[in-house]
């Protein structure tokens, strides 16, 4: 595998791609939706000619991009050409980790995790068996719910502690639903709040949406350490002191409320708790939180007065956020700016965006089968916040290392590289060592997959007729058909599923083919998979000011600034800021955030080669004077370390980035390196600088962003 792995390295895609353009037979064009290569949304235009993709263009009908596409798109056919792509089911053969690996058939893979999986319910009985899914990429991360709910266990493993829970269940328990940008409508302004959006296209939205607004005229805020190109188009730019955000919040709450900028009318009719915030808010002056945040009081009193005074105004938030143990105060205080300025559910306004016809959620995943989840999933006993419906995996390492609160020995794994994407390298590594028994799906061998027991070859985008954004809550599902086939024994993971949950579970709740799963989520549109596809995509109604003729969804019907169940629920009843992330300690002076690569998915596709020329190494980024500090020059290799590991990483200096912050690039293994070692998941692996020690209490969300740290130039004997 591994000599396979380096030898053939880097294809190819390339060469194939233009000697097949050379050939004079016909290209078929089939129109389809980009996918997993981030959340996906881009209309695109697939040329097709013999089973191969020879060209990719963005769509100019496409509905979310008007013919735009990005380099990750550009290069995404050479997934599936790659000599070192995973095309057998394998098990191991050497000891775990070790590299060495056995090709099976389909049918003894699949025999051979219901054996495991089995035995471990019938000794532990169901809960000790996790289902764990990293970013969600298509509908089989729901048939993966389903088969965990049939199964019996309510531990489907997630990394939305990090990412869209916290957004999406506070603001649940705020207002009712989860309040979205709307780019369809015009905004006045919009503040990009820790979102990279022209890089990660964010959300499933596409940012060609957002610049077509500001070429008409829309104005926008940035909140974000790093100056980004939007940054240069923002009426205020505030560079944020990184893990913050809760307290550059409050001030602007103060600001709005103290200078009666607020929507007196929806205040008072719609809100709930309103005089508690404003007497709470007080404290948060400008200038005490100007301290914390290092944005000038001046300026948080001008953006917060243009928030206010723009309407409609629409807050793009990112993952910042809800990347460190406060996210949830600094979600709850931007759901109240939302609401005290009215910019809930307006057009051009953060919206409840309405889904079209198609199956709810709940009966999709077969949610009736598992009643009891909620009470007996990993992090029942944490006092969580209620709604929370996937595990950290924090708590997860900890039932598998420790035994609380209760064992769990066995894990299937799809579309994660949990090595690389959880907090706490270290812990991870030890939980997936310590597994009685691992299957992972992947297209590619990856640090994770090479811990496992078998590994499956999945088939990917392109490869099968698929649906996307369902349950994202902006209110559509697009059709990604199918445009090729995939390798022979390369299965889709909806495939995958449904025979083992055929085998594992009752054959009732399984379909003879697949794609059935397709048709049951469309049954209610009355579409065949084909008309959706030639129609491209569904959207719900544009309905605004739903709450004019029912009131808000909350225990009060209004926006609940201050929660109404805080103390049942042990919550803060209203937002607070107690602190930074971590406390300052001397001994690491400066502050650690990353965002994430524009050419990249998270950790994964280091391994295409047209990405790897764009972004060919972990790159560091310091501001002049902390590199000058810390002796470092431009291209040197250095040491990141925190009080949590350390890792190493190449320095750019530049002055986008403040002095004493440290940007670092995230999710880096090397496959070109050895299986046995994990492909140097060690060397500069971010994750390795953080901890799952101190988590946030409401999602058991650790600290990504604003660790404290320090950095030195690499020295020969290291
Ligand atoms: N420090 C730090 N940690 C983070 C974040 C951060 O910003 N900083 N971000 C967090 C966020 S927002 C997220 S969403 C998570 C992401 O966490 P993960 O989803 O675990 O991250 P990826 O590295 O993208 O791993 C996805 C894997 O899916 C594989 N894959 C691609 N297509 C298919 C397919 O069709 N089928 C199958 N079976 N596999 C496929 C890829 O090859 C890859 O190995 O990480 C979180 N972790
Ligand atoms: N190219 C690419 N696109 C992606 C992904 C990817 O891995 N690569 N991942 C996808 C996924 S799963 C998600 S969830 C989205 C996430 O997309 P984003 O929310 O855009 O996530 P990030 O890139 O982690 O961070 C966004 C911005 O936050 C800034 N930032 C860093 N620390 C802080 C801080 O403490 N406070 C504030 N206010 N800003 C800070 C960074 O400089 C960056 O500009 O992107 C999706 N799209
Ligand atoms: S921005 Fe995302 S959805 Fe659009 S083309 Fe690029 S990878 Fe695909
Ligand atoms: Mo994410």
């Amino acid at each position: 595998m591994d000599s396979h792995l380096r030898k053939g390295f880097f294809i190819t895609g390339t060469i194939i791609l233009e000697l097949e353009k050379n050939m004079t037979n016909k290209i078929h064009w089939i129109k389809t939706h980009c996918a997993r290569m981030d959340h996906g949304g881009c209309g695109l235009l697939v040329g097709v000619k013999d089973n191969r993709i020879v060209e990719v263009k963005g769509d100019p009908d496409g509905f979310l991009n008007r013919g735009y596409v990005c380099p990750k798109a550009l290069a995404s056919p050479d997934r599936l050409t790659h000599p070192a792509r995973l095309r057998h089911p394998l098990k191991r053969s050497g000891k775990r980790g070790e590299g060495k690996w056995e090709r099976i058939s389909w049918s003894e893979a699949i025999q051979t995790i219901c054996e495991n999986l089995s035995g471990i319910k019938e000794e532990y009985g169901a809960k000790a068996v996790a289902f764990c899914q990293g970013m969600p990429k298509g509908l089989e991360h729901f048939v993966l719910i389903r088969l965990a709910n049939i199964f019996g266990s309510p531990n489907v493993v997630a990394v939305q502690d990090v990412c869209h829970a916290p957004r999406e269940v506070s603001g649940i328990h705020t207002c009712g639903f989860y309040p979205v940008a709307d780019f369809h409508h015009q905004s006045r302004l919009v503040v990009l709040w820790g979102s990279n959006i022209t890089s990660t296209n964010e959300e499933g939205e596409i940012c060609s949406l957002l610049l077509n607004q500001i070429k008409s005229g829309t104005d926008l805020i940035v909140i974000d350490p790093k100056k980004r190109d939007l940054a240069g188009k923002s009426e205020y730019f505030l560079q944020i002191k990184p893990g913050t955000d809760n307290a550059l919040a409050l001030a602007f709450l103060n600001v709005i409320i103290e200078e009666n900028l607020y929507d007196r009318e929806f205040v008072e009719n719609r809100t709930y708790g309103f005089e508690e915030l404003a007497a709470h808010v007080r404290n948060y002056t400008p200038e005490k939180m100007s301290e914390v945040t290092r944005v000038p009081a001046d300026l948080i009193r001008k953006a917060a007065r243009c928030y206010a005074s723009s309407h409609p105004a629409a807050i793009q938030w990112g993952n910042p956020i809800e990347q460190n143990i406060n996210t949830f105060d600094a979600v709850r205080a931007i759901l109240c700016l939302m609401a005290i300025c009215g910019n809930l559910d307006v057009p051009g306004g953060n919206i409840q965006a309405n889904e079209p016809d198609i199956l709810g959620l709940g009966q999709f995943v077969r949610a009736d089968r598992i009643p009891s989840k909620r009470k007996e999933m990993i992090h029942a006993c944490r006092r969580t916040i209620p709604r929370l419906m996937t595990v950290p995996p924090a708590f997860f390492k900890e039932a598998v290392l420790k035994g609380v609160p209760y064992p769990v020995r066995g894990a299937y794994m799809q579309c994660a590289n949990p090595l690389m994407s959880y907090a706490d390298s270290r812990g991870t590594f030890d939980a997936l060592m310590s597994l009685d028994f691992s299957a992972v799906s992947d297209i590619f061998m990856t640090p994770t997959a090479s811990l496992a027991d078998i590994v499956l070859p999945a088939a990917t985008h392109f490869e099968f007729n698929d649906i996307g954004h369902y349950g994202l809550g902006h209110g559509y599902v697009l059709a990604r058909p199918k445009a090729v086939d995939p390798p022979d024994e390369c299965w889709p993971d909806m495939k995958i599923l449904n025979e083992l949950g055929k085998r594992l579970t009752p054959g009732e709740y399984w379909y003879e083919n697949y794609e059935d799963f397709l048709k049951l989520l469309l049954e209610p549109s009355g579409l065949s998979y084909e008309q959706f596809a030639e129609q491209g995509y569904l959207k719900g109604a544009d309905r605004f000011q739903k709450y004019l003729s029912s009131g808000f969804r909350t225990p009060t019907g209004k926006v609940e600034l201050r929660l109404s169940r805080a103390e049942k629920f042990h919550l803060p009843p209203l937002p607070e800021f107690t602190g930074p992330p971590e406390a300052n300690d001397p001994d690491f002076p400066l502050i650690l955030t990353s965002a994430k690569d524009r050419y990249y998915l998270h950790s994964s596709y280091r391994w295409i080669e047209k990405l790897r020329k764009r972004s060919p190494r972990p790159v560091t980024e310091i501001h002049p004077e902390t590199a000058a500090a810390c002796n470092i020059r431009e291209g040197d290799e250095v040491v990141i370390e925190t009080r949590h590991g350390s890792i190493t990483q190449f320095a750019r200096v530049t002055d986008r980035v403040q002095p004493g912050v440290v940007y670092a690039a995230y999710g880096w293994w090397f496959p070109e390196g050895k299986g046995e070692m994990q492909y140097e998941w060690e060397k500069s692996n971010y994750n390795l600088l953080t901890s799952a020690e101190t988590l946030g209490r409401e999602f058991g969300t650790p600290n990504l962003k604003g660790l404290g740290c320090r950095i030195r130039r690499l020295t020969v004997d290291g």
